[in-house]
């Protein structure tokens, strides 16, 4: 069986691109693969946290992702920081990845914005670390939201060069899974920039614990332009916060943009947000409820975590200590 790793930062509630983009491929992968799913917080430090709301969101995230359907029994979900392999492997991999590389990475460019300066240096290589969290556990396929796919690129580079410079065949190559028509989930404030958890703005981001009123509220407001939708996809060409829209009601409607624009075309945005919005309403209520009712036990939630962590940790152990071995360490 082929070895799932997949993670999400606890940077904030999880939103409706995580969701379309990544979790909810998560779920029937875990049918025919062995499966690691990560709350990643080490990547959420490089950029600022509160420390006091970090564990809660850590928490929520993890009880967000079961009421999603991910499996902690059948399969691992764990949090990064519990597992000191990641941190170590990223250590050696900030070694062997080139700066011209991490140069081109266009993440850190729009997280870093203008202010390029201040930004950390763990946002720096963060990308590192991503390879890391994957290679550490052999993992070959790695389901991300479309906006990944320049690190998973890098991290296949990372693993041939250590390779290379080891001589030997040790990390293997990886394969992005980027699934569905809503791979990328546009903010419902600019059409041109990804929904974000850690955007200032609520308005611009469906949260995967919205009430069904904030979601209806949400869907009227966003953005749009003044044109009907059109009655196919190349009419969308130019309209980047209706292409959004159409993608969504495709991804919850399992169809696709011509599917969409088949039923809704010519018609104007106020009829088409409001069977959004209970599309939306109707995929999001229960995820809500479900999350709500897990974090009524929060020793439970936070079990699931370190329980995980044992169990990656008995497969990331043996994998790092080989790639430290192949880098000349002396063995503990
Ligand atoms: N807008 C999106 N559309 C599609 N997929 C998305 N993902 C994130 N945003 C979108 C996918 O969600 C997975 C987990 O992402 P993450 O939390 O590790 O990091 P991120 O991509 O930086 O997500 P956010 O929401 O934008 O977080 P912040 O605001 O903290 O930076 C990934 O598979 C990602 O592709």
């Amino acid at each position: 069986m082929q070895r799932i790793f997949s993670g999400i930062q606890p940077s904030g509630i999880p939103t409706l691109g995580n969701y379309l983009g990544a979790i909810r491929n998560w779920v029937p992968l875990q049918a025919d693969h062995d499966c690691i799913y990560c709350v990643v917080d080490l990547h959420a430090i490089t950029q600022w946290q509160e420390p006091s709301l970090l564990a809660r969101q850590t928490r929520e995230l993890a009880a967000s992702l079961m009421a999603c359907g991910i499996d902690p029994v059948r399969q691992i979900l764990f949090l990064q920081s519990l597992v000191p392999e990641h941190a170590e492997l990223a250590w050696i991999f900030n070694c062997v990845a080139r700066l011209g590389w991490l140069n081109r990475m266009t993440q850190f460019k729009d997280k870093a914005g203008k202010d390029r300066e201040n930004a950390s240096a763990g946002l720096y290589v963060y990308p590192n670390l991503m390879a890391a969290d994957i290679l550490a556990y052999h993992a070959t396929r790695v389901p991300v939201g479309d906006d990944q796919r320049q690190h998973l690129e890098l991290a296949n580079d990372i693993a041939q060069k250590f390779n290379h410079d080891f001589g030997a065949d040790f990390f293997p190559a990886i394969e992005p899974l980027i699934l569905g028509p809503a791979a990328r989930v546009m903010s419902l404030r600019d059409g041109t920039k990804k929904m974000s958890k850690s955007d200032t703005s609520d308005q611009s981001r469906i949260n995967l614990n919205d009430s069904a009123d904030a979601i209806a509220q949400k869907i009227r407001r966003a953005r749009t332009d003044p044109e009907p939708l059109p009655g196919e996809p190349a009419g969308l060409e130019g309209r980047p916060e209706a292409r959004n829209l159409v993608g969504i009601y495709a991804a919850l409607a399992d169809t696709d943009e011509a599917g969409v624009l088949g039923r809704h075309g010519g018609k104007g945005f106020a009829a088409f947000k409001e069977d959004l919005a209970g599309l939306l309403i109707a995929t999001i209520g229960p995820i809500a409820a479900e999350t709500a009712r897990l974090l009524a036990d929060p020793a439970h939630v936070d079990g699931v975590l370190r329980g995980g962590a044992e169990r990656a940790k008995r497969i990331a152990g043996p994998i790092v200590a080989e790639a430290k071995r192949l880098v000349g360490f002396l063995a503990a």
